[in-house]
């Protein structure tokens, strides 16, 4: 057996040459704290209608269980700080906001492309013995309480991960592997009394500190979320059409940012504040050539509308209600129902 403290600083190097921000190593062992959170989150019916995160809950509280046979697990951030301000565009009344992660190109194929080319330099260095599996938001792995085990960074009160080094616009992947590398230490909380993600959010989504309620969040409606939105919401929505960032753009770690680490994560064109007669008036086959390639693509024409009609609702903006009035017919019913709420927010 090589001398498996040498592999793991190839590893790393290897990593950091991939464009991954930060890897570290730990156990899959080492989360003992999630399974009674992640149960709590769940019979708190925080997840809504994300039926999916009731199943394996076994797995998704304790990766140990996942793949038994693991003894490590490489956990990685790949970095997709804007170069635009995040927030510029919320608030501009004819324009629709999307959020950072979905401006370019679906992280999802990206990391996991660069994870699976990390797998196959290992187990070329390491031997045929080594078995290894890459994940990316692809499997039931509580990802975020690896990353701060592995001391990529800390869950911070918005309960996304963040780093001293590189703020919070960072996604995270992992590898794992049958060989016994050694660990790297867990990384302390570092936000001691700063609330600013808190009462940054539009929704109030945060029942406490380090606790969201994805019922209230707004990536989670505009996203997840299948039918109409509760009416006690929508005016919260604002313009954002896909995805938030307000909670994330007000961590003070951010000042630490680095640069995304692929160019395809930069906004493409008709993505930063697009007009929403605009998107308004795209049909399914629209729909899809616009956003091809892109996380946007996997709601659907339906519920998108159905979210660009709530921004109109909220624009303000008298001009907007003949764009709302020609959808209230609209085959969808969800849809309708939205263009029927902003014409009459309009009116
Ligand atoms: C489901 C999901 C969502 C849901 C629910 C989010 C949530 N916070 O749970 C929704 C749709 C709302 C969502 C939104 C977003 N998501 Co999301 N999502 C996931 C997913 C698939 C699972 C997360 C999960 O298991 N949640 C269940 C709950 C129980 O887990 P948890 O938040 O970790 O809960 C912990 C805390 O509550 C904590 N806790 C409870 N009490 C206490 C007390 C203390 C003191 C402490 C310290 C902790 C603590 O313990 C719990 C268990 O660990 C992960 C990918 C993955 N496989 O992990 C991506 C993931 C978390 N999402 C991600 C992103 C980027 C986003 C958005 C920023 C996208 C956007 N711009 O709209 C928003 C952020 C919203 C927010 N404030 O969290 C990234 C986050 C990267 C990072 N730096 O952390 C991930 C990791 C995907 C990835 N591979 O990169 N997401
Ligand atoms: S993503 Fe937006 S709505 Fe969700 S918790 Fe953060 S600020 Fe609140
Ligand atoms: S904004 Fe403040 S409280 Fe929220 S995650 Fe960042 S440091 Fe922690």
């Amino acid at each position: 057996m090589k001398d498996l403290g040498e592999l793991k600083t190839r590893l790393i190097a290897q990593a950091r040459a991939e464009g991954f921000v930060s890897a570290r190593i730990c156990r899959p062992w080492d989360v003992p704290e999630v399974p009674a959170r992640l149960r709590a989150f769940l019979a708190a019916g925080y997840h809504g209608q994300m039926g999916w995160m009731e199943e394996r809950v076994d797995w998704r509280a304790n990766p140990a269980v996942l793949w038994p046979e693991a003894r490590s697990v490489l956990m990685l951030a790949e970095s997709y700080t804007p170069e635009e301000d995040p927030m510029a565009v919320v608030g501009l009344a004819d324009r629709a906001a999307i959020s950072v992660y979905a401006r370019g190109k679906d992280y999802h194929d990206l990391v996991k492309k660069r994870l699976k080319r990390l797998a196959r330099w290992l187990i070329a260095e390491a031997g045929d013995a080594a078995q290894v599996k890459v994940f990316v938001d692809t499997a039931p792995v509580p990802e975020k309480a690896l990353g701060q085990a592995a001391g990529l960074g800390w869950q911070g009160k918005h309960t996304n991960l963040v780093s001293r080094d590189w703020g919070n616009w960072a996604f995270i992947g992992s590898v794992f592997t049958t060989l016994d590398l050694p660990v790297d230490a867990a990384e302390p909380d570092h936000c001691g009394s700063c609330r600013a993600c808190l009462t940054a959010c539009p929704t109030e989504a945060f029942p406490a500190p380090y606790q969201l309620d994805a019922r209230r969040c707004i990536s989670y409606l505009t996203i997840e979320h299948k039918g109409p939105v509760d009416p006690e919401l929508r005016p919260k929505l604002g313009n954002r059409i896909y995805g938030c960032d307000d909670c994330l753009a007000a961590c003070p770690w951010n000042k630490f940012a680095v640069q995304a680490s692929d160019l395809r994560y930069a906004a493409r064109d008709g993505t930063v504040a697009p007009p929403l007669a605009e998107l308004a008036a795209l049909d399914d086959t629209e729909f899809r050539a616009r956003f091809s390639g892109s996380p946007i693509k996997r709601i659907g024409r339906d519920r998108f509308v159905r979210n660009v009609l709530y921004a109109i609702g909220n624009s303000g903006l008298g001009e907007l209600r003949r764009v709302a009035q020609g959808l209230c017919d609209d085959p969808d019913e969800t849809v309708a129902d939205a263009a029927r709420w902003a014409v009459a927010r309009l009116s």
